[in-house]
């Protein structure tokens, strides 16, 4: 087997590892490490829940002496940075690593390319870019947010057989199977943050948690898009807002209202654009948001180039008159996305689409 494949081989495992905790470590992202010596795996580690300890002392520790001339692959550049944990680009020098391959450099200002210098002044041979594209994409999240200052978005969107989202007047319509409804679940865990609009607020009632077994502590943040401030107290999400936390982006509305709002424990944030409101969102640390309607917010965030990936379900459910239509559908989806999976869920059909990088168009 030549380098390059083994050393596909190894980084692949370290991303398996990394997309084990993705979503659950923010505002970290959730890094693989595997340590090879003499073709065997002798140290594994993945980001801890909550960002720390990171993934290279782990595999440090369970590879014990046995680290002393092997390689480490690690899924993003080893940090440089004194932060909560001592960097680990310094651990690696004193465990005797002889060789460090990393898949992404690092876009964090307190690390940037000075990971990579502490293993080169140590003599330790590096190589970098190994399965770049696929470990960016297990770290889209963090790596969105570290450049350009918002999360990354993600749009979810469940169309019926005639390309509608539901029925005008109607709470929720049952458009996927309980299968695709898991999955969106598992979205959901995998998110900082999730989005909706006060009119799929209002209409459905939704409580937008995760209700998973075993995933039921990895409920991302609630946001609603709530310009005029008329969230009801008696909402699902108001009134649940002191469990798992809820943030109300409003505009205008009452203090009246905003108040009994807050003496729910919701969040009332001034926000007069979506553009405002990632940036604060980012500011907190939130590297990935779920939209999951409705169909209004959805168009705007697509007009506006702010979304990254596209999760679209299709199932045979028709809806006929009175239906609200899909901005869009597999057949007409906005230019510059591209699909990278699709797959049956259930009795539904998911495709998920990426935007291209800019220069991959031009
Ligand atoms: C690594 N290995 O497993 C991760 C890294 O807040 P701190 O001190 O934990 O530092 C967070 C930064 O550490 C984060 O922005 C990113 O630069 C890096 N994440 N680095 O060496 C890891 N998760
Ligand atoms: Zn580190």
């Amino acid at each position: 087997m030549s380098i390059t494949a083994r050393d596909e081989r190894y980084m692949r495992e370290a991303i398996r590892l990394s997309e084990t905790h993705v979503g659950r470590t923010g505002p970290n992202p959730s890094v693989g490490c595997v340590i090879v010596k003499d073709g065997e795996i002798v140290g594994r580690g993945v980001t801890a829940l909550g960002g720390r300890p990171h993934a290279e002392p782990q595999a440090i520790a369970e590879a014990g002496e046995r680290a002393r001339g092997a390689t480490a692959y690690v899924t993003l550049e080893p940090c440089s940075h004194h932060g909560k944990t001592p960097p680990c680009a310094n651990a690696i020098v004193a465990a005797g690593i002889a060789r460090v391959v990393v898949a992404v450099a690092d876009p964090d200002p307190r690390v940037s390319g000075r990971g990579l210098k502490i293993l080169a002044d140590a003599d330790i041979e590096v190589t970098i870019g190994i399965l770049q594209k696929e470990a960016r994409r297990a770290m889209g999240g963090y790596l969105t947010r570290q450049t350009k200052g918002r999360p990354q978005v993600t749009l979810k969107l469940a169309v019926s057989a005639d390309g509608m989202l539901g029925r005008l007047g109607e709470g929720q319509v049952a458009i996927t199977g309980p299968e695709a409804r898991a999955e969106v679940h598992r979205l959901r865990a995998e998110s900082d943050a999730i989005l909706v609009g006060i009119g799929t607020a209002l209409a459905d009632d939704p409580e937008l948690t995760v209700r998973l077994p075993g995933l039921e502590d990895a409920s991302p943040i609630r946001i609603v898009l709530d310009r005029r401030a008329e969230l009801p107290p008696t909402s699902k999400l108001a009134t649940t807002a002191k469990s798992v936390p809820v943030i109300a982006a409003v505009a205008a509305g009452s203090t009246g209202h905003r108040l009994a709002l807050q003496d729910l424990g919701v969040e009332v944030v001034d926000a007069v654009g979506i553009e405002d409101l990632l940036a604060l969102l980012a500011q907190r640390g939130v590297s990935s948001l779920m939209v999951e309607g409705g169909a209004r917010v959805a168009s705007d965030l697509l007009a506006r180039g702010l979304v990254d990936r596209i999760h679209l379900y299709d199932s045979s459910v028709t809806i006929g008159p009175g239906g609200i239509a899909s901005p869009i559908t597999a057949d007409h989806l906005p230019a510059g996305f591209v699909r990278v999976d699709e797959r049956k869920v259930g009795a539904d059909r998911l495709q998920i689409f990426e935007r291209l990088p800019a220069s991959a168009w031009v």
